[in-house]
């Protein structure tokens, strides 16, 4: 017997598999820098997850398919024994048939033990961590499959659907906020990480939030206007990484005798300027924000304008892996006027990722015999990147939709582009 647990874990174990079928064998291998993993990781890693924290204990006897991919495929550093991140492509074994059937084993032992999930409570808790943190990285394989191809002098298209020319933006406009005494942080009882809680207070000065993301157009302005050669709008950390990166434009845009060009998941393309601008680092952000006159939402100041709206917008349900203009969707009344503020891009904030007031990744149970192994995956999953890393809110074009609320806490440190970040503008109100 199937249990309805189980239906939902393939069909997400499946959608992993589905999205990596436009791919070559050898796109599957490659490590295009240190910061991205090759798909063959992220389809060990993700059984691994599985592995590691629910079949270890709840597999009686514990048979692993292979004792050594409980490390190859770990990333979790407590055991010391993690293989080091910027080396996973260095493995040309498990070859990736092998790592395949690493997928079908697990898959098939899951089935197993999933049939007792009705009666217990944390592995039910523990299998959906894991389902979670499969969809987490269907996202991040898309973000490195991206990278990965984008070296390639042949402009690979993974999407076989073309991009169309979208439709002029609205222009944009200030939503404004009261502030005021606000809870931010989780609220109810389906999944959340350790990280949304607990919920708590803050404090806002009345603010405004831009009604839709920063385009490519506007972007460009800020380019032309001499943005780059600006000390003034940047950070001086964002300077020095600009100059040393050589950085003058989004990751992804591309100079051509026809003009700017944007690699995108359909292969190259003309820049699309009602498209909002991604790939940019919380420096180029929060540079952006300066020249414009404005600057980043805090991460409080997000939430509580989302927590008012329904989560709608462009996400990879739709299989486009690409962010759509403003103008395609009016936003609707329960969208409170702000355009894309789910979906399409992730919002750097000017917040850094730490921990809430009160946090703890604590038992969810402390009489639970079971519990210490929720610490062990809870432990080392977001707690530890807890330094130096910016907050970005609000999910992508490639993350599934139901992977988002407005609690969500996204982190990356400010140098990062690859992700499909892009820019909302705040203001304060006088
Ligand atoms: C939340 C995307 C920053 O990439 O480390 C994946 C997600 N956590 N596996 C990350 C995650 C464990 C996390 N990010
Ligand atoms: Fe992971």
């Amino acid at each position: 017997m199937t249990t309805p647990l189980y239906v939902k874990y393939s069909s997400i174990r499946d959608r992993t598999l589905s999205l990596i079928e436009p791919l070559i064998d050898e796109d599957c291998c490659v490590q295009s820098m240190p910061g991205t993993s090759p798909v063959k990781w992220h389809l060990g890693h993700a059984s691994w997850f599985f592995e590691k924290f629910v079949l270890q204990h709840y597999e009686k006897p514990f048979t692993p398919f292979h004792p050594a991919f409980l490390m190859m495929f770990s990333s979790y550093n407590k055991s010391g024994q993690t293989h080091p991140d910027p080396k996973r492509g260095l493995f040309t074994r498990p070859s990736l048939s092998l790592t395949r059937e690493y997928r079908n084993n697990v898959n098939e032992r899951m089935e197993q033990v999933l049939k007792r999930s009705e009666e217990d409570e944390m592995l039910r808790m523990l299998a959906v961590l894991g389902m979670h943190h499969e969809q987490q990285h269907q996202e991040l394989m898309l973000a490195d499959v991206k990278h990965l191809l984008s070296q390639s002098p042949l402009n690979p298209s993974y999407n076989s659907q073309p991009l169309l020319d979208s439709p002029v933006p609205p222009p944009l406009e200030w939503c404004r906020f009261d502030g005021g005494l606000v809870e931010i942080g989780y609220k109810g009882d389906e999944f959340s990480y350790d990280n949304e809680s607990p919920r708590h207070k803050q404090y806002l000065q009345p603010y405004q939030l831009a009604s839709r993301l920063v385009t490519n157009r506007e972007y460009l302005e800020f380019m032309k206007a001499g943005g780059y050669d600006n000390p003034g709008v940047w950070l001086s950390e964002g300077w020095d990484w600009m100059k040393a990166n050589r950085r003058s434009h989004p990751l992804y845009w591309r100079e051509s005798d026809q003009g700017w060009e944007e690699f995108t998941l359909s292969g190259a393309m003309p820049l699309d300027l009602n498209l909002p601008v991604i790939h940019v680092s919380f420096y180029e952000a929060d540079a952006f924000g300066r020249w414009a006159g404005a600057r980043l939402p805090t991460e409080a100041e997000w939430e509580n304008a989302a927590s008012q709206q329904e989560i709608e917008g462009c996400f990879a349900d739709n299989n486009r892996f690409h962010p759509s203009s403003a103008g395609g969707s009016t936003p609707s009344a329960n969208t409170g006027g702000l355009a894309q503020l789910y979906g399409d891009a992730w919002e750097w904030t000017q917040s850094s990722y730490s921990p809430y007031p009160g946090y703890n990744p604590a038992k969810p149970n402390e009489n639970e015999p079971m519990s210490f192994v929720w610490d062990e995956a809870v432990g080392e999953y977001n707690s530890r990147s807890m330094v130096n890393q910016y907050v970005l809110r609000g999910g992508s074009c490639a993350i599934p939709k139901e992977r988002i609320r407005a609690s969500f806490r996204n982190f990356f440190p400010a140098d990062t582009c690859w992700q499909f970040s892009g820019i909302r503008l705040a203001r304060d109100l006088r």
